[in-house]
């Protein structure tokens, strides 16, 4: 019998998964450190990383619907409900809880328990007004305006910032009617 025995290929796809995954989180991390080095104010750098999240998110788009094979919501509470239970698991690798709805079924908040972004992480003082993982706010928005929904998307809560979860608002702030491309005569 051999001294270590061949691992399943589940197991080998496990470890790959593991290794991207960390590979992701450490390769985000240094982004965000060469941005404080450049920038130099936090603020710079929070409005940077959700810029930049905003780009990514009106791409993704794409493979979402075409992952996913949602079809279209039918209000806003669905489409928080597919943001946090399909398109955080497809690109994060975790799900959110939808809570907080105000009375006009507006604006809620997605609380992630588990945030793989911040896993290594720890702020030191002069980074107190780091926005983190300010780039998952950009990414929400940029999706949602490529389906036609205007937000606006904040964090109430942060763990690195000393809080008990991760907590990011989405304010539907309007919903852009989708244009018929032809006319009926
Ligand atoms: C529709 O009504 O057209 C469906 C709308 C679904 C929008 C889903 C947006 C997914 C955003 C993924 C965010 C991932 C963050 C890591």
């Amino acid at each position: 019998m051999p001294a270590v025995a061949p691992r399943s290929g589940d197991a080998i796809f496990a470890s790959a998964e593991r290794v991207n995954a960390e590979l992701f989180t450490l390769t985000y991390g240094a982004i965000v450190r060469q941005l404080i080095t450049d920038l130099e104010e936090v603020d710079e750098v929070n409005k940077q990383l959700d810029q930049m999240g905003y780009n990514i998110g009106v791409r993704l788009i794409d493979e979402f619907l075409a992952k996913s094979n949602v079809s279209r919501c039918v209000d806003f509470k669905e489409t928080a409900e597919v943001i946090a239970k399909v398109g955080f698991k497809m690109f994060l690798g975790v799900t959110a809880t939808v809570t907080n709805w105000d009375a006009e079924g507006t604006t809620c908040s997605l609380v992630l328990e588990d945030n793989p972004l911040v896993d290594f992480v720890e702020l030191p003082d002069t980074c107190q007004g780091l926005h983190y993982c300010n780039v998952l706010n950009g990414v929400v928005r940029g999706a949602l305006e490529m389906v036609s929904m205007k937000t606006e998307v904040t964090w109430i809560r942060d763990m690195l910032r000393g809080d008990d979860a991760y907590e990011l608002q989405v304010k539907l702030l309007k919903q852009i009617p989708e244009e018929y491309p032809y006319k009926d005569d």
